[in-house]
């Protein structure tokens, strides 16, 4: 039993119980309606999930666990992952006992190589990954476990489990997607004595005289960790686990959605048109020109990937976090450069547009432009490195669900003509 194990344990059926009781006392009370423009406008603000990993108040952004990711930067992810699990960063001791666990469960299961080789080349990369996860759903200790007849009470632990196997696996099996996606050579053996994301960075084999591409790694892993519970990948994948199914499906499922250009796929999208614009302008741009650029692509009926967002009504913290990165680390380095110009001209067109409720950077806004500096130069990688580290937040949610012993979830559909009548309309047209 690792450490985390025992930890969680000494909380986990008081949390549970905590939560049975305040049902039990407020179960019948209002906490949000439902308004037509709601349900017609993707959910938006309706307070309908607990989630008490992270919360994401719109003026403030990502707050982990009670303490803002600003305050985050500094730590490993596996720090967070502890902070993530408990509710508190880890000291010492228990910070060697995770490293330690996650290095024993880390081997990948040679047939996950043969699923991603007989993949074709041209395979997004997002796929390929998602796929990879699905494979090892072979794995699950909680399938293993719920068909030999293990109790409700057991639910979390064996979840906790798949989620420290999988957690412990993944920068090989990234590291394994970017060798072979982009014919990089061998794959590079993981290191022992290394941080989970310095392995990550080590085993993608990119050049690091500096350890600079380390420590963006390290930051882009605690940075991405999680953004509380109703965002598409995690309520997902809670979604999904909700079914019992276990956390391959739940993740992999998750990670679907984050490849998406709306959700996390954006990182790619601001990258590709950072590309264009330095290409348009055989460089970096004028002001003038950069604005030009953008109203074109408003006007084209895009977006403008990277900013915007569906809860934040501010800068994104963690685009705070990776601008002073760049400033600090690469400050004249020219993708970097065009990100921050974009910061300052764009949010000026995008407050004009009245529809546009968030005229800010979001983190996809800038992360692309820092790993093209240190050398990731394929935008549709991005993602995956993403994927790698929501699924901290994802498997921490999935089992805090469990260990509540949450219901599956099942909110009830009606039909637009439904909607009318209970709104006294009665004309309706069907689609088809
Ligand atoms: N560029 C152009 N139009 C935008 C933008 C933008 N960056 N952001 C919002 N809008 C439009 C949006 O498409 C919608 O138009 P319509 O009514 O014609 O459909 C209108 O403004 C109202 O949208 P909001 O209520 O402000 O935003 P919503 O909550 O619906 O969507 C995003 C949030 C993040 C999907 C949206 O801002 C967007 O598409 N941004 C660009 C993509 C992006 O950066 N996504 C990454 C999100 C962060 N992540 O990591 O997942
Ligand atoms: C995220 O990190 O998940 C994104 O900012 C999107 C969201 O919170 O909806």
């Amino acid at each position: 039993m690792s450490m985390l194990h025992n930890r969680l344990r000494n909380s986990v059926f008081a949390y549970r119980d905590n939560r049975r009781s305040f049902a039990r006392r407020h179960g019948s009370e209002v906490v949000s309606q439902v308004t037509v423009s709601q349900m017609m406008g993707g959910q938006r603000g309706v307070k309908s999930l607990l989630c008490d990993v992270s919360e994401v108040p719109p003026d403030k952004g990502l707050i982990v666990r009670g303490i803002p990711i600003m305050r985050l930067v500094d730590r490993l992810p596996e720090e967070i992952f502890w902070l993530l699990m408990t509710g508190e960063l880890p000291d010492q001791t228990e910070l060697a006992d995770l490293q330690e666990d996650f290095e024993k469960r880390s081997k990948v299961p040679d047939y996950a190589w043969k699923v991603l080789e007989a993949l074709p080349k041209d395979s997004h990369p997002m796929a390929a990954f998602s796929l990879l996860i699905l494979a090892l759903e072979r794995e699950s200790e909680f399938r293993k476990q719920y068909n030999a007849g293990m109790t409700r009470d057991d639910h979390w632990l064996a979840t906790l489990d798949d989620s420290l196997n999988l957690i412990a696996r993944l920068p090989e099996l990234a590291a394994g997607v970017y060798r072979w996606r982009y014919d990089l050579g061998k794959r590079v053996p993981r290191k022992k004595g290394l941080d989970w994301a310095a392995n990550y960075a080590h085993m993608m084999g990119v050049e690091d005289k500096d350890g600079g591409f380390t420590r963006l790694v390290r930051l882009y892993m605690v940075l991405h960790c999680d953004h509380e519970g109703g965002n598409v990948s995690a309520h997902t994948a809670h979604c999904v686990a909700s079914a019992l199914s276990d956390t391959y499906y739940a993740v992999s499922a998750g990670l679907n959605g984050l490849a998406g250009p709306l959700h996390g796929l954006a990182n790619q999208e601001v990258l590709k048109w950072l590309l264009e614009v330095l290409d348009k302008f055989d460089g970096n741009p004028t002001d003038d020109q950069l604005e030009q650029f953008a109203h074109d692509t408003l006007n084209s009926g895009r977006v403008i990937p990277g900013y915007g967002h569906a809860v934040l009504r501010v800068v994104d913290p963690r685009f705070t976090a990776l601008l002073e990165f760049g400033n600090k680390e690469c400050p004249d380095a020219p993708v970097f450069k065009l990100a921050e110009q974009v910061f300052r001209v764009v949010p000026k067109i995008l407050q004009r547009i009245h529809k546009i409720k968030d005229p800010w950077p979001n983190v996809d806004s800038i992360s692309g432009s820092l790993l093209h500096q240190y050398g990731v130069t394929q935008p549709r990688y991005y993602t995956v490195m993403f994927g790698v580290s929501r699924a901290m937040g994802i498997v921490s949610q999935v089992t805090m669900s469990r260990a509540a012993g949450e219901p599956i979830e099942r909110p009830k559909s009606i039909t637009f003509q439904t909607l009318g009548e209970l709104l006294g309309e009665r004309a309706f047209e069907s689609v088809g």
